[in-house]
C-alpha cells in the first residue's frame, strides 16, 4: 500500500479503534468481539511499521508497545494534589457540615457524594488534545512520571476534544483483576499483592511498560482542575463534563442537597461496598458549588470543602479454634488465632492476631471460646475478646508458651515488658524473618526474594546470612532445579541483590535490623555519619548528642557492633563490595532550603500555613518577620510592613511563580 492510502487507511483504524476502546472500557458496552479489535489493532501496527512516520503519540498502538525505562522522572505539579481530611461518624459529618455552614452563611449547604476509590491517585495534564503527562501524587507537590504506564490503561483517553485540561482520580484495579495477578505471581513463584490497592501502584511503577499493558488497570476520573475557570459552577457539572469528554467516571456519584441526604447515601452504600468489584474504603463529600471553595478554604494539606467519611472496621464472631505462637526477627514472640473461618471486609479469615501473651491472659480468652474478630482497612485482622455469654463448660485456662516454637530454645522476658523473646542468635525463624526484612522494599529493596524462596534457600544451606546473598550466583545450577523457580526468575533475583550493592548506607542499617533502628533513625544515623566504619567506632555519648537519637538508641547501636559476629558480618558484606557509605541522593537534594530563611506576606492562592509546610519540607525555616538573615521574602498581593522592610534591608523579595521556579530548579 503506498504512503498517502496508508495514511488515509491509519487514521480510519485509529478511530475505529478509539470508538472501539471507548465503548469497552469507558462504557462496559463492547460493540464487537474481541478478536475482531485485534485484527484491526494488528493491521494498524503492521501499517505503522511500514510508515513509521505514522505512529502519533495518540495512537491505540502506544497502548499495547512495551518499553523499560531506567526510572521515572519527578514531576511537579502545577496545582498541588491535596488529600483528605476524615470523618468517622455521623456526628464528625455534622461538625464538617456545620464548618460549611458557618464559613458561607448558608443555611442548607448542597454536596456531591463519591464513592472513595481505594487506588492510588494520578494527575493527567492534556495539551493541544493530547495527552502530555500522566503523574502520581507523590508527596502532592511532586509525584512521578509515569505517562508511559498511564498510556496502557485503556479507559483513559489520549486525545480529547478539549485542547488544554488537566484532570485528577484514582487508578485501580478490579477484584477479579486483581486475583488473577495474583494466580500469575504464585505461579512464577513471586510474591503475592497484598491487596488491589498495592498491586495497582506496584503496577503503575513497574519500569517495564510491557507489563504493565498485560495487567489491566484501569482509572475513575473525578477531578477538574480550574472546573471554575473553565464555565461550571458546580462538582456535578465537571463531572459531567468530564464524561462529555470521554473520561471515565465512577458511576455512583450522586447530587444530595444537605448533609441529611448525605447520611443517606452512606447508609445506602455501605452495605454495597464489597458487592462493587473493585475496593473502596469511604465516601468522598464534597461541597458542590465551587464558588465557595476559596471562601471555606484550605489547610495545609487538604480542603476544608470535602471530607472522606470513612466505613468503621467491621466486626464478626466465630470460634477460636487453636492459638499458637511465632517468633519475628527480633525474637520477639506474637501469639496468633486459628479462627473457624468467617467472611469479614471482603475476605474469609482463618486467622488473626492475639499480640503477646498478656493480652491474652488479661482477657483471660481460651480456646473454644467465641472471639470477636476485627479487621479495620487492610491491617491484619485482630482478636478484641471472647463473648463471655457463650463461653462454653470445659474449656481451660489459656498457657503461655516457655519455648521458642522454631528452636526450642527457653523464653526470655525482659523484666517489666509485656513480650517474650527468643534469645537464641540461630533461630531460624529469627534468620530467615531477618532475611525477609533485610531484603524488603524500603530496606535494601531486593525483589524476586520472597519468604517462601528465603526459607528453602535456608533449608539447603546456600542462605544463612545477609552476606551469603550475595554468594547466591555460585548455586545457579542447583536452585534453578527447584520447582517454581526458573532461569529467568533466578537471574532476576541475582540482578536484583547486585543491585543492592549501589544502596545508600541508611537503606543497609535498616536492613541489618538493629533494634530500636527504624527506617527514619537509620536515614539520621547515615546522613550523620557518612560511613558504616564512622558510626560503629561511636560511643553512647556521642551518639546520644545527636538530635532525635535518645540513650535508648544510642546503646543498642553501640551493643550491635560490639557483636563480634555482626563485626564479621558487616566485612563480609563489606568484601561482597556492599556500599558502606552514605550516597546523596536526589531525595536528600530535597533539602535545597536547607539554611534558608523565609519570611511570607500578602495574599496568595493557597494559606500561609499550605507554603510554610512546603518550605519546611524542603529543609527551609520561615519566621514571621523580616531581618537581615531573611533570605527570601515572599510575597503575594496586598504585602504590607513586611515588603517595605525587605526592600530596606536589602531582602530578595519573590512572587509565588518564582517561589514554585525556585522548588522545580536543579539545586
Ligand atoms: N479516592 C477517591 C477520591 C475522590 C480530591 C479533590 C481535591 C481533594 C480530594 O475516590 N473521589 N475524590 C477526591 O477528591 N479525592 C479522592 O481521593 C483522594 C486523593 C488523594 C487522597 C484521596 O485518596
Amino acid at each position: 500500500m503506498n504512503f498517502e492510502a496508508a495514511k488515509q487507511r491509519s487514521l480510519e483504524l485509529k478511530e475505529q479503534l478509539d470508538k472501539w476502546n471507548y465503548e469497552y472500557y469507558v462504557n462496559d458496552a463492547p460493540s464487537v468481539s474481541d478478536q475482531k479489535y485485534d485484527r484491526v489493532m494488528q493491521e494498524l501496527i503492521a501499517i505503522e511499521q511500514q510508515y513509521s512516520e505514522l505512529i502519533t503519540i495518540d495512537s491505540p498502538t502506544q497502548r499495547v508497545s512495551g518499553q523499560v525505562s531506567e526510572k521515572f522522572n519527578k514531576y511537579v505539579h502545577n496545582t498541588p494534589m491535596l488529600s483528605l481530611g476524615n470523618a468517622f461518624n455521623y456526628d464528625d459529618l455534622i461538625h464538617f457540615d456545620e464548618q460549611i455552614k458557618e464559613a458561607t452563611g448558608l443555611s442548607e449547604v448542597e454536596y456531591t457524594c463519591e464513592l472513595k476509590i481505594d487506588g492510588l491517585s494520578i494527575s493527567l495534564v492534556y495539551e493541544n488534545n493530547l495527552l502530555v503527562v500522566g503523574a502520581t501524587r507523590g508527596d502532592g507537590t511532586t509525584g512521578e512520571d509515569v505517562t508511559v504506564n498511564i498510556k496502557k490503561i485503556k479507559s483513559i483517553p489520549l486525545r480529547i476534544e478539549q485542547k488544554d485540561l488537566v484532570v485528577r482520580g484514582e487508578v485501580y484495579l478490579s477484584q477479579e483483576e486483581f486475583n488473577k495477578i495474583n494466580d500469575e505471581r504464585i505461579k512464577l513463584g513471586e510474591a503475592t499483592f497484598a491487596n488491589p490497592r498495592n498491586a495497582a501502584a506496584g503496577t503503575l511503577r513497574q519500569l517495564d511498560s510491557a507489563i504493565v499493558a498485560k495487567r489491566n488497570l484501569n482509572a475513575f476520573l473525578y477531578y477538574y482542575v480550574n472546573a471554575l475557570e473553565d464555565g461550571m459552577q458546580t462538582q456535578y457539572e465537571a463531572l459531567k463534563q468530564l464524561e462529555h469528554l470521554k473520561f471515565k467516571t465512577n458511576p455512583e456519584y450522586r447530587y444530595c442537597r444537605n448533609v441529611a441526604a448525605v447520611w443517606e447515601y452512606i447508609q445506602e452504600y455501605e452495605p454495597k461496598r464489597h458487592k462493587l468489584g473493585y475496593e473502596i474504603d469511604g465516601i468522598v463529600v464534597k461541597v458542590n458549588n465551587l464558588n465557595l471553595y476559596n471562601r471555606i478554604g484550605y489547610t495545609a494539606k487538604n480542603p476544608k470543602w470535602a471530607i472522606a467519611y470513612k466505613f468503621p472496621a467491621e466486626v464478626v464472631i466465630t470460634k477460636l479454634l487453636d492459638i499458637f505462637p511465632s517468633v519475628g526477627r527480633t525474637g520477639r514472640i506474637t501469639y496468633n488465632a486459628v479462627l473457624e473461618p468467617v467472611r469479614i471486609a471482603g475476605t474469609v479469615v482463618r486467622a488473626a492476631t492475639l499480640h503477646n501473651a498478656d493480652f491474652i491472659i488479661a482477657r483471660d480468652i481460651r480456646i473454644g471460646d467465641d472471639v470477636q474478630i476485627k479487621k479495620a482497612g487492610d491491617i491484619i485482622p485482630e482478636v478484641i475478646n471472647y463473648v463471655a455469654e457463650r463461653r462454653r463448660k470445659g474449656t481451660k485456662k489459656w498457657q503461655e508458651a516457655t519455648h521458642c516454637p522454631e528452636c526450642r530454645t527457653l523464653l526470655e522476658r525482659v523484666t517489666g515488658e509485656v513480650d517474650q523473646y527468643c534469645i537464641n542468635s540461630v533461630c531460624p525463624k529469627k534468620i530467615t524473618r531477618g532475611l525477609e526484612h533485610y531484603c524488603s522494599r524500603n530496606a535494601m529493596n531486593i525483589e524476586g526474594v520472597s519468604e517462601k524462596i528465603i526459607e528453602r534457600l535456608y533449608k539447603l544451606g546456600y542462605l544463612k546470612s545477609f552476606s551469603d546473598l550475595y554468594k547466591l550466583d555460585q548455586y545457579h545450577a542447583e536452585i534453578i532445579q527447584l520447582e517454581n523457580f526458573g532461569d529467568k526468575s533466578f537471574e532476576n533475583m541475582i540482578v536484583s541483590i547486585n543491585n543492592s550493592k549501589q544502596n545508600s548506607l541508611e537503606r543497609l542499617l535498616f536492613g541489618l535490623g538493629i533494634r530500636h533502628v527504624g527506617q527514619k533513625t537509620a536515614k539520621l544515623l547515615a546522613r550523620q555519619f557518612k560511613t558504616m566504619t564512622e558510626l560503629a567506632a561511636m560511643s553512647v555519648e556521642q551518639l546520644s548528642v545527636i538530635n532525635d537519637v535518645g540513650p535508648i538508641v544510642a546503646a543498642s547501636v553501640v551493643d550491635y557492633f560490639a557483636i563480634v559476629a555482626n563485626q564479621q558480618e558487616i566485612a563480609l558484606l563489606q568484601e561482597r563490595d556492599v556500599n558502606m557509605k552514605y550516597l546523596v541522593t536526589n531525595q536528600t537534594l530535597s533539602q535545597k532550603f536547607e539554611n534558608y530563611r523565609f519570611v511570607i506576606t500578602g495574599v496568595l492562592s493557597k494559606p500561609r500555613e499550605y507554603f510554610k509546610d512546603l518550605i519546611e519540607n524542603y529543609g527551609g525555616q520561615v519566621s514571621d518577620s523580616v531581618s537581615a538573615k531573611t533570605t527570601y521574602l515572599l510575597a503575594g498581593s496586598d504585602a504590607g510592613s513586611k515588603l517595605v522592610k525587605a526592600q530596606k534591608l536589602n531582602v530578595k523579595i519573590i512572587n509565588e511563580k518564582e517561589f514554585n521556579n525556585l522548588i522545580t530548579e536543579e539545586k
